[in-house]
Formats: C-alpha cells, sequence, structure tokens
C-alpha cells in the first residue's frame, strides 16, 4: 500500500498513527507530497481529484480518500473492530468522537489557511473568529467528556489527541489546556503511545 502524506498533516497523522496501532504500518509505503489549496497539486490529483491528502493505495489499486475512509479500511485489513467497534453504542461514540476532532481539525485548518495564505488586507475577521468559536467549543465539550476516555483507544480517541498535537504544532500559543485539565492530562497520557509518538507533527 502506499500512503499519501506530509509530516504536519493531522489528517495523515491519524491513518499513520491507525496503522501503527493496528500493527500494519509496516506495509505501507508513505510518499511525501506537498498540497496547498491555493496551489493544486496536479500529480497528487490523478490520485485524489479532490486534492488532499491523506491518500491511499489500498492492496487492490484502489486509491482511498479521506482519512474516515482509510482508517476504517484499515480497521478491516486487520480483522476489524479494533479502532472501529462493531455495530452498537460504543461504534456511536467512538465515530461521533471523530467527528469531534475531525470538525476541530477542519475550523484550525482553515484558519491557518485564511491566516498563513490570505493576504493580509483580504482576512475576515468576522470568518475568523467564527472558525475559532467552532475549534473553542470543540475543545470545550471534549473537555467535558475526556474524563472517561481511559477505558478504550479507538479512532475518535487518536482523531482527538491528532487535533490537539496539531493545535499544539499551528497555535503553540493558544494555552487550550488552561481550562480544559482532563483533556490535557488525557492528551499528557496518550502521547507516550507508540503510534502519537512516533508521529508528532513536525515541518
Ligand atoms: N476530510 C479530509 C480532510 C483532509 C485535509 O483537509 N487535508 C489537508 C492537509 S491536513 C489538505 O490536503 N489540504 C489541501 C487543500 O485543502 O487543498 C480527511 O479527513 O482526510
Amino acid at each position: 500500500m502506499k500512503l499519501w502524506y506530509s509530516p504536519p498533516s493531522p489528517f495523515a497523522r491519524k491513518v499513520r498513527a491507525a496503522a501503527i496501532e493496528l500493527g500494519i504500518a509496516g506495509r505501507i509505503e508513505l510518499v511525501q507530497v506537498a498540497v496547498l489549496p491555493s496551489k493544486p497539486n496536479e500529480e497528487l490529483a490523478r490520485e485524489n481529484p479532490l486534492i488532499k491528502i491523506p491518500a491511499l493505495e489500498a492492496e487492490d489499486g484502489t486509491v482511498l480518500y479521506d482519512s474516515r475512509v482509510i482508517c476504517e479500511y484499515l480497521d478491516a485489513l486487520a480483522g476489524g473492530g479494533r479502532l472501529f467497534p462493531a455495530p452498537g453504542a460504543a461504534r456511536w461514540r467512538a465515530l461521533r468522537r471523530q467527528a469531534l476532532g475531525d470538525g476541530i481539525l477542519d475550523a484550525g485548518i482553515l484558519r491557518r489557511y485564511e491566516l498563513a495564505l490570505r493576504p493580509e488586507a483580504l482576512r475576515w475577521a468576522d470568518w475568523l473568529q467564527g472558525q475559532q468559536a467552532k475549534v473553542s467549543h470543540g475543545l470545550n465539550a471534549a473537555e467535558r467528556e475526556a474524563g472517561g476516555w481511559d477505558e478504550a483507544f479507538d479512532i475518535g480517541h487518536i482523531t482527538i489527541a491528532c487535533a490537539l498535537g496539531w493545535l499544539d504544532f499551528r497555535f503553540a500559543d493558544a494555552d487550550w489546556r488552561a481550562t480544559r485539565p482532563r483533556l490535557g492530562a488525557w492528551f499528557a497520557r496518550v502521547s507516550a503511545r507508540p503510534a502519537l509518538a512516533q508521529t508528532v507533527p513536525r515541518a
């Protein structure tokens, strides 16, 4: 299998961490690519028409996207039911957690693009604030739930951890831990897992 990724990408990190958790990372060749919404990568577009990472060439040659589909594929490949619980309440909780982490990232990445790519004179302060509100409320929801998160480590936990790691990487001065002690303590504990320790975002 082949994974198109970049070292800072939190969505690609989800896939890399999932593969390590599942013990199948050795079956995946990593292909580093550059992606920017302001500069479409036409080579990547041949693999993923949405021109985003991650994209995974699966064992049958199909190219899968996005991170949610790829992670569920890897889970199935490793026997199923490990990162994506079987149908039932635990599965809905895991998928909801994944949606929360993905949503925090979607809003955070839109802010990042606005701040890093858009010319300063064209920036839209209300829109930036609207995205920040999604990040903040999302983190508050995670703080309310994090007390019960030590029983398992599913795709939702991986996604939340990747979101927190990316916020630390891109917005290091935004002290999200100050008002979210349970989430901070949980993140410190899970960061020691090889799947997260080996995939810390870097430039
Ligand atoms: N929903 C997608 C989001 C993927 C995504 O936004 N990836 C970013 C990099 S972290 C990207 O490729 N951005 C390029 C662009 O938006 O053009 C997933 O879960 O994989």
